[in-house]
């Protein structure tokens, strides 16, 4: 394929019930999507995960638009014959920025699977039919809420329960999860709220059969986290630390982690997503798929992403009416009573992109030609 042209768009999507982190509350979502062209007239559709503001990483939606509208697009538009996994190579000159990057990278990965004809999970070599779900609910105004909202997400079939953790929402909020629901699949995410300082917490928190700690320590950090890893019998889950396959490697060698989470976004597309999951894989490193709000094309690429055999924990991939009125991709995703999303069969991301929808919810547009 021939890149033509790319056409950004930045939309903004209220969300049902705010999400809140250790590092703040979104109620509203700001996204770019990314409309890649070929000269055959073949579109294919990404979505960037930078978020509102530099909290989660670096990247934001205000530095993910120029880069894209000066740097990435214009490489992309001007190269010759290539593959989607090429595109990602075109891209390699720009330093980091690497969900302003997998927002292109995934979208070339779309176009080529349609012009294959084929799903994109298939196309990326994806092994599953359907994909396990869990959720992550964020910080709740109280602890009675939390329980509740928990309540309503196991009652929809979701496998497993993430909640986030932070300083003053954490050992008592999991005591009282767990005496509310001693069976289930549970595990914490703290977004880097913490240091080696809390160990004890860490250790006091073993005592609750937690699936996994997600991202406690520093988001650039591997080496405490490898030195809590062997004071700690839960297993330490990396998200933030892990943005390259180099990483995954040097992490896993370190001892930082036994589990990965995996988001396009965060590792710059689905090349080296596939790459990070070959590399667990092969290290006998379980991985799950990592949620940021996405809106439909996103969690369509996400849904795909989760095919690849090495996904064989629950990951944070849940439906569309978890989070919009009404998506930008139809039908909307949907789970299954047991806790399942289907791959969809159609060519490409398997969903229609309601392009009417966009344009309404449309606050600022770019087209980068050849
Ligand atoms: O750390 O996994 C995270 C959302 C925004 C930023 C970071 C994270 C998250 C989530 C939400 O946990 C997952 C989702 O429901 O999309
Ligand atoms: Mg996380």
């Amino acid at each position: 394929m021939i890149i033509s042209a790319i056409e950004l768009r930045e939309i903004r999507l209220p969300l049902i019930h705010f999400f809140e982190t250790s590092f703040g509350r979104t109620t509203e979502r700001q996204i770019i999507l990314v409309r890649v062209i070929d000269r055959d007239g073949a579109e294919g559709w990404g979505e960037c995960t930078a978020g509102e503001g530099p909290f989660y990483s670096d990247e934001w939606v205000e530095t993910a638009w120029p880069t894209l509208v000066e740097f990435l697009a214009p490489i992309v538009v001007a190269g010759k014959e290539n593959s989607a996994a090429e595109s990602g190579d075109l891209m390699k000159r720009i330093r980091g920025h690497r969900m302003a990057k997998a927002a292109i990278e995934t979208a070339c990965w779309d176009l080529e699977a349609r012009k294959a004809g084929v799903p994109l999970w298939r196309h990326l070599g994806g092994t599953r039919t359907r994909i396990a779900c869990g959720v992550s609910i964020g910080i709740q105004n109280s602890p009675q809420e939390l329980l509740e909202k928990i309540d309503t997400e196991l009652n929809g079939g979701y496998q497993r329960v993430k909640i986030k953790i932070m300083p003053g929402w954490d050992l008592d909020i999991v005591k009282q999860v767990r005496k509310r629901f001693p069976q289930i699949q549970l595990m914490v995410d703290a977004n880097s709220a913490y240091t080696l300082a809390a160990v004890p917490l860490f250790k006091a928190l073993d005592e609750f059969d937690l699936m996994m700690i997600e991202q406690p320590l520093a988001h650039d950090d591997m080496f405490d986290h490898a030195k809590l890893q062997a004071e700690i019998k839960t297993s330490v889950c990396l998200d933030e630390s892990i943005r390259t396959p180099a990483d995954a490697t040097h992490a896993i060698a370190l001892g930082a982690c036994r589990i990965i989470n995996i988001k396009l976004g965060r590792v710059g597309g689905h090349t080296q997503a596939k790459q990070v999951e070959a590399t667990a894989r092969q290290n006998g490193i379980p991985v799950w798929c990592g949620g940021m709000l996405e809106s439909g094309i996103g969690r369509a690429h996400n849904i795909a992403m989760a095919t690849l055999p090495g996904f064989t924990l629950p990951g944070d991939v849940s439906a569309s009416s978890r989070y919009w009125e009404q998506d930008v991709i139809e039908p909307p995703v949907t789970v299954s009573a047991d806790g399942f999303i289907s791959a969809p069969e159609k060519a490409g991301i398997g969903f229609e992109v309601n392009l009417n929808r966009i344009d309404r919810l449309t606050t600022r547009k770019e087209r980068i030609t050849s």
